[in-house]
């Protein structure tokens, strides 16, 4: 899916700003809706659960309806009106004047209509909004079910069942460990394209000696019979043209290319300018490949060291609504960290970080919301939880909305799926999966999943994947405090993975640290204890050939459910949640300003 970009023909109109908002209750939205009377105000985008002191924002369960009216300017006359929305979570319905006009099931990825014959230029309409934050055993992110049973057992204070209803009431219970802002996280908009119009471009680079071959493909679309010639042009970074050719699909040749490098390697950009009757649109991309060899990972045929993290899309007042000053002030951070990477945990993020990732040098790991498929060893997650279908659907909807990107070089199907106490099925599950998700990519990358703690050698997914990816809390979560225990462990675990022929990259760790809590002798919270934590570990993945990368857990500090295992979130961040260095942050700039991108690791 192309992302709305104005130009000489398109024109684009950003309905971001001050919306019509009222929590509403779990009943589901009628077919022809009415505004509710007595709305306040919300900004979109933005997740509505910090936007308020009301305390119902944060714990809401069920519907929002958002309202705003949009003024359609009688210059698009004769044009398509196209209204898209960037990220609606969870699930969203959407009425003009009353009329369902579209609805969508994941709160991270885009959905979009066409309006042209609703609404005439020159004229206004509602639009409504309604948007459902519930998560359960058929969602991705998983939430658990059963709220009333689950506050009686697991709280002794709670006398019986009936107790329970009357404390607990409907509620999410987030199987993964951070908040659940809902909303209209993302920008809205109404774009117009001409009557033919351009619905799709793909672009696959290869490298051919000094040149660049990009096979391409463009879809064109039109709402009458019509006869067009496809044109494409790319163009270099001054903006000159550098290959031409006709035709829907082929390959372009772009004589002695510039490649796209990681951050401090330039991470240079062409544009392919396709035209096609009326219509033009201008994609970036990036002449690089990508292609796992033995234990490598190669990036222009290099070998690869991912050195980053697991980032969220969080900050405060914003929740997980995009803030462009935040993603600046990230790409900044990651530079002034030596970082070159990180994984889009736990969800596919905004569509304008993976262009300013494009322009940066940034590495992207893509990764899907699959998180939280899990329910103990007593229900296999499965054969129980309705999800199959709606885990392709977004994996169909993330590749086919990011798969031009450079920067992005391996997708993530999911993160920390239960794949020990139901082996076999885990596996039939994430097998058929990996191989669907490589059937979705016309370039062919990498596939993998990241592999919670557990028993590795019951675990028959993780050591068939491109990339294995492990997340382990090795003197956190388990042998708590002892780093000569945790050490012992992960060496032990690290011999196992060297049998497994295979690039193996850890893709969480860490510790939380509260900013300000120093110790001479290093425990658990301090920023030493963190600090101590990254130094031992990393002496094991040094040593390691096939160790291809370390992204730590986490960024910065994010928000999560409040509970007795978080003090205001999750605190494992190398920054603060407002982007403060913690003492590991300046610990990671040193490090990694001493490991190369490319050959690392010698063997
Ligand atoms: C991992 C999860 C991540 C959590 C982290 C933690 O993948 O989402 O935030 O643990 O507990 O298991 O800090």
């Amino acid at each position: 899916m192309l992302y709305p970009r104005e130009n000489e023909v398109r024109a684009v109109m950003d309905l971001s700003g001050v919306w019509q908002f009222k929590l509403m209750d779990e009943t589901e939205p009628e077919d022809v809706l009415a505004a509710p009377e007595d709305m306040e105000t919300i900004a979109v985008p933005g997740s509505y659960n910090d936007q308020k002191e009301n305390p119902k924002f944060r714990s809401h369960y069920g519907w929002a309806c958002y309202r705003r009216v949009i003024r359609i300017p009688s210059c698009y006359k004769g044009q398509r009106l196209v209204l898209r929305f960037d990220a609606v979570t969870h699930q969203a319905k959407v009425y003009l004047n009353g009329k369902l006009l579209v609805e969508h099931r994941g709160g991270f990825l885009p959905f979009e209509a066409e309006i042209t014959d609703l609404v005439a230029a020159g004229s206004s309409a509602e639009i409504l909004v309604m948007a459902d934050n519930r998560i359960s055993h058929g969602t991705l992110p998983v939430g658990n079910e059963g709220a009333i049973a689950f506050f009686a057992s697991d709280n002794p204070g709670v006398p019986s069942v009936e107790a329970a209803k009357i404390w607990a009431g409907p509620q999410n219970m987030p199987n993964f460990d951070f908040f659940n802002y809902a909303g209209i996280n993302r920008p809205v908009r109404l774009y117009t394209t001409p009557q033919t119009y351009i619905d799709d471009i793909t672009l696959v680079p290869e490298i051919d000696g000094e040149d660049g071959v990009v096979r391409y493909e463009v879809e064109v679309k039109s709402s009458k019979e019509t006869n067009y010639e496809v044109q494409v042009d790319i163009l270099d970074a001054d903006g000159k043209t550098v290959a031409h050719t006709v035709g829907e699909n082929g390959f372009i040749r772009i004589p002695q290319a510039k490649l796209w490098w990681p951050w401090p390697g330039t991470p240079y950009l062409y544009t392919a300018r396709v035209t096609c009757g009326e219509d033009v649109y201008e994609e970036h991309f990036g002449v690089r490949t990508v292609k796992i060899e033995g234990t490598k990972f190669l990036i222009n045929g290099k070998p690869f060291y991912f050195k980053g993290f697991g980032k969220h899309e969080d900050s405060s007042v914003h929740g997980r609504g995009l803030d462009q000053c935040i993603n600046v002030k990230d790409m900044n951070l990651i530079h002034w960290l030596n970082a070159n990477s990180f994984r889009t945990s736990h969800y596919p993020n905004s569509e304008e970080i993976y262009d300013l990732c494009d322009r940066e040098g940034i590495v992207v790991i893509d990764e899907t919301p699959a998180v939280g498929i899990g329910a103990g060893e007593h229900q296999d997650p499965y054969k129980t939880f309705p999800i199959r279908e709606h885990h392709e659907q977004v994996l169909r909807e993330m590749i086919a909305r990011d798969k031009n990107h450079p920067c992005v070089v391996m997708w993530s199907m999911g993160n920390e799926p239960d794949t020990e106490h139901f082996p076999e099925s885990a596996y039939e599950y994430w097998h058929t999966l990996y191989e669907y998700t490589h059937s979705l990519d016309p370039a062919d990358r990498p596939v993998t999943y990241v592999c919670c703690q557990n028993n590795y050698e019951r675990d028959l997914v993780t050591r068939t994947m491109d990339v294995v990816c492990i997340n382990r809390y090795y003197g956190w979560y388990n042998l708590s405090g002892n780093l000569d225990a945790a050490c012992y462990a992960l060496d032990m675990e690290l011999d196992f993975w060297a049998k497994q022929n295979k690039p193996v990259m850890i893709t969480e760790y860490g510790a939380d640290a509260i900013p300000g809590i120093h110790e001479t002798v290093p425990e658990m919270f301090s920023e030493e204890y963190q600090v101590e934590f990254y130094r031992r570990q990393n002496a094991l993945f040094d040593k390691r050939p096939f160790f291809v990368g370390e992204q730590v857990w986490g960024y910065a500090d994010f928000n999560t459910v409040q509970g007795c295992m978080r003090a205001d979130g999750n605190r494992k961040g190398l920054l603060s949640r407002d982007r403060r260095p913690k003492m590991a942050a300046h610990y990671f700039k040193n490090r990694w300003g001493q490991v190369p991108n490319f050959d690392y690791k010698q063997n």
